[in-house]
């Protein structure tokens, strides 16, 4: 029997709409789905290789449970049945006898639906999640609501002629996000102006009309001296920022700190470039400014760097205009219940919030930061809430400290779902440390991955194409996007939804979840628009409806409502309401002797079209594409060290080494080098110390998480440091 069915793509955030024709019960094709009403039938090249992954050989397809020594990849194949009942009783124990918050979970980037995990968490009682959304996106959520109450979604705005010039800040669309890359294009086209800010001659960078090529993790620096010449010289708007604005004033005596020829030096861009990139930005027509990661990845400045991005666009007047960036949400989908209420925070006891690992420190991102950013949206009708899972997590770093010293209390167990921690997180040694020294270690995953290796059980995943997917109801798009499963899970994968349910049921929390199905579930949360999950589905999703301008009628939903220039929450937890610049913990201008031996500034991650981070390494279609690791290095200095365009070479830091292969490139900086992230070699032994190759070519490993580099207020830990570089 051949049937078409309607999934959707979850190979990347954007969620594309997909056919999927079925043979006699097997998946035989996909292609994009014309009627979705966000991608309306564009994909990128990544779904050719659905086919290849669902049924890839590599899969884990049961239950595995530890039988040798930790990493030692003996594995015993077991029945859901019992690695749920032992994992429950395991977890039992432990809350029983150390308290739930000994347990924590771990989740990589937006892969899945995640309400159901916080449910499962704040019905346990455990305060703590780590997830990487501290180093992306999330902070930058946290701070957009902290300053104009909501997300200006400008990813999802690339197809307006009325937006005059677009800003890719640290965003290399061309590799990370496909489609909104043809969308800029097609706006180049009309006339838009691009500007790109990137230590590397991107793609991007090629296709702008300007290119600000700054020293990595000076960005802050960068948008103070914006900041300076649009204020100075009068380009904002004045009429927004006279009625709109909280503490404008006072903005204005602080950039005075961040003269041109000042921010000139510490960004290595020349003074009259950033004066008329400011220009080209303020004056001529509304602007986008799409959020690029790599503010989130800068370390101490993060946050501040990000306030600076809000507080422009406010002062612009390029918030929720024709044009600029849309804001908010509208029309029936605000009737749908969100992520919010689904995570059930009152379950979760205050004197369990209080201990949070990381609460007393990084305060705008756990539990005092967030009831703060939570409270203003109450009478908002075009804002839902912040969630937990994005705004409001343990901090990693000192989760992995907790783990290894017992500090502010030992962590016992971990939960993973959807992460690689040995290739996502920074200072892997020390990781690795922590998650061989767990009482106990349950993966959820698709493949055994070098994190998967050293847990005590490891379950199968069931991918997009045999699970349900629903696209983030979380108010950060102003849609609701559903595809449905279009085969049931080949051997005894099972979805992330099973996963939680399975467990809850074990531990007393049956009541709380009614829903057999995430199907089910999304049927309730549809109910008050209208719709079935089915008919969500069919009607390939629901969109919000086009209203601008709508803090005119509501105000924002700030403290204030109105624009806060200067932060009151920012100033309640104690940090600097007004945006500034700090150097980065390592710098060849924070610690110049360390820069005497490692002289290069390493940036790291830059993505790469035919993989997601350390997915898709085994497959097979899209690694003949870029089978190496590389390093991106100048002629110059490559001929220094005697280093040729395809050798081998080390970068080491105070903290260990990595091997690439070198690219010579003059679009980067002579001081500078780029390195991928993520690598690791399924091709290469399994047991340790292997760990399929994870000690080879893992960046991470020369990059620190100290808790004291970390951005101060909502945590994130740098993806860049100073290195040396030397041939293999
Ligand atoms: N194919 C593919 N797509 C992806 C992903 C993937 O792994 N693969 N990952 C997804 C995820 S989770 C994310 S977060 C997004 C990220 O997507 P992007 O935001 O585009 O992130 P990157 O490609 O890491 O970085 C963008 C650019 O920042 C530059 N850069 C490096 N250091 C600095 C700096 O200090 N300042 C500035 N201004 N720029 C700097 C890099 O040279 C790079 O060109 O991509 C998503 N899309
Ligand atoms: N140096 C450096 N490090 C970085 C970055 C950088 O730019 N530089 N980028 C950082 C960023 S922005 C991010 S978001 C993180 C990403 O870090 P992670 O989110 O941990 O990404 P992955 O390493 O791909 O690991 C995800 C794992 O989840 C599995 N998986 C995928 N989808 C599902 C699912 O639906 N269910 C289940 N159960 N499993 C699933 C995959 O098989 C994979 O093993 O990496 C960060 N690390
Ligand atoms: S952009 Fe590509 S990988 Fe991402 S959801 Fe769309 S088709 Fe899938
Ligand atoms: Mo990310």
């Amino acid at each position: 029997m051949h049937v078409i069915k309607k999934a959707l793509c979850m190979f990347c955030h954007s969620n594309c709409g997909i056919l999927a024709e079925v043979e006699n019960g097997r998946v035989t094709k996909v292609r994009g789905n014309p009627d979705n009403q966000l991608s309306r039938g564009r994909i990128c090249l990544r779904p050719s290789a659905a086919l290849e992954f669902h049924y890839h050989p590599d899969r884990v397809n049961y239950p595995l449970k530890r039988k040798g020594a930790r990493g030692e990849g003996k594995w015993e194949q077991i029945s859901w049945d019992q690695a749920v009942d032992e994992i429950a009783a395991r977890l039992k124990e432990f809350k029983a006898r150390h308290g739930a918050e000994t347990v924590a979970i771990g989740r990589g980037t937006y892969r899945t639906y995640y309400w159901p995990m916080v449910r499962f968490q704040n019905l346990f009682g455990t305060p703590n999640m780590y997830n990487p959304g501290q180093i992306c996106f999330c902070n930058t959520w946290s701070t957009h609501v902290a300053t104009y109450g909501t997300f200006a979604a400008a990813r999802s705005a690339m197809h307006n002629p009325n937006s005059k010039c677009v800003v890719l800040w640290g965003f290399n669309p061309a590799e990370s996000y496909p489609l909104v890359w043809q969308a800029i294009k097609n706006l180049k086209k009309q006339g838009t102006k691009i500007i790109a800010v990137d230590p590397r001659r991107t793609a991007a960078a090629e296709e702008a009309d300007m290119w600000l090529q700054l020293r990595p993790q000076t960005d802050g620096a960068l948008l103070m001296g914006f900041l300076n010449v649009i204020i100075n010289e009068g380009l904002y708007d004045k009429e927004f920022v006279e009625k709109w604005t909280y503490g404008f004033d006072k903005l204005r005596e602080r950039v005075q700190e961040y003269p041109l020829n000042k921010v000139a030096d510490i960004c290595w861009v020349p003074a009259e470039k950033i004066r008329e990139a400011a220009r080209m930005y303020a004056v001529g027509g509304h602007a986008l400014m799409p959020c690029g990661v790599k503010l989130d990845q800068l370390g101490r400045n993060q946050t501040q760097a990000i306030r600076a991005q809000c507080v422009l666009r406010a002062i612009t007047g390029n918030l929720d205009v024709d044009g600029g960036e849309p804001f908010g949400i509208s029309g029936e989908i605000l009737r749908a219940i969100d992520d919010n209420e689904m995570e059930l925070h009152d379950a979760l006891p205050q004197e369990q919030k209080r201990k949070q690992i990381g609460v007393d420190r990084f305060r705008l991102f756990t539990w005092p930061g967030y009831e703060m950013l939570c409270e203003p949206s109450k009478g908002i009708p075009y804002v839902w809430p912040p969630t937990v899972n994005e705004s409001c997590n343990a901090h990693e770093p000192s989760v992995w400290r907790a783990i290894l010293t017992g500090n502010p209390y030992p962590v016992k167990a971990l939960l993973i779902q959807g992460n690689n921690a040995l290739l996502q997180a920074t200072n892997t040694k020390l990781v690795y440390e922590a998650l061989k020294s767990l009482d106990l270690s349950v993966v959820h995953d698709y493949f055994l991955t070098p994190t998967a290796m050293l847990a005590d059980y490891v379950l199968p995943a069931a991918d997009w194409l045999e699970r349900a997917v629903v696209a983030p109801v979380a108010g950060m798009r102003n849609f609701i996007n559903a595809g449905e499963k279009i085969v049931d899970p080949e051997y005894e994968r099972r979805d992330d939804y099973q996963f939680w349910r399975e467990l809850a049921t074990r531990l007393g929390q049956e009541s709380y979840w009614p829903w057999k199905t995430m199907e089910e579930a999304c049927d309730y949360r549809f109910k008050p628009m209208g719709y079935t999950f089915k008919e969500v589905v069919e009607m390939g999703g629901v969109p919000g409806t086009r209203e601008l301008k709508k803090y005119e009628k509501h105000g924002f939903a700030t403290p204030t409502r109105k624009v806060e220039l200067y932060s009151t929450i920012f100033e309640k937890l104690g940090y600097d309401p007004l945006p500034n610049y700090e150097e980065p913990a390592e710098s060849p201008v924070s610690t110049p002797e360390l820069a005497r031996e490692y002289p290069f500034v390493l940036a790291t991650g830059g993505r790469i079209k035919y993989f997601y981070h350390s997915e898709f390494r085994q497959i097979g279609s899209m690694r003949k594409h870029h089978p190496d690791p590389l390093v991106q290095i100048h002629p110059d200095a490559a001929a220094k060290l005697g280093i040729g365009d395809g050798d081998w070479v080390y970068l080491e830091s105070r903290l260990g080494r990595a091997r690439f292969k070198a690219q010579l490139f003059d679009g980067i900086d002579p001081r500078v080098v780029h390195a991928e992230h993520s690598w690791w070699f399924p091709e290469d032994p399994a047991p340790e110390p292997s760990l399929f190759g994870v000690w080879k070519s893992n960046v991470n490993v020369l990059l620190d998480d100290d808790p004291d580099h970390c951005d101060q207020i909502c945590g994130g830990w740098p993806h860049a440091g100073l290195c040396k570089v030397y041939k293999a």
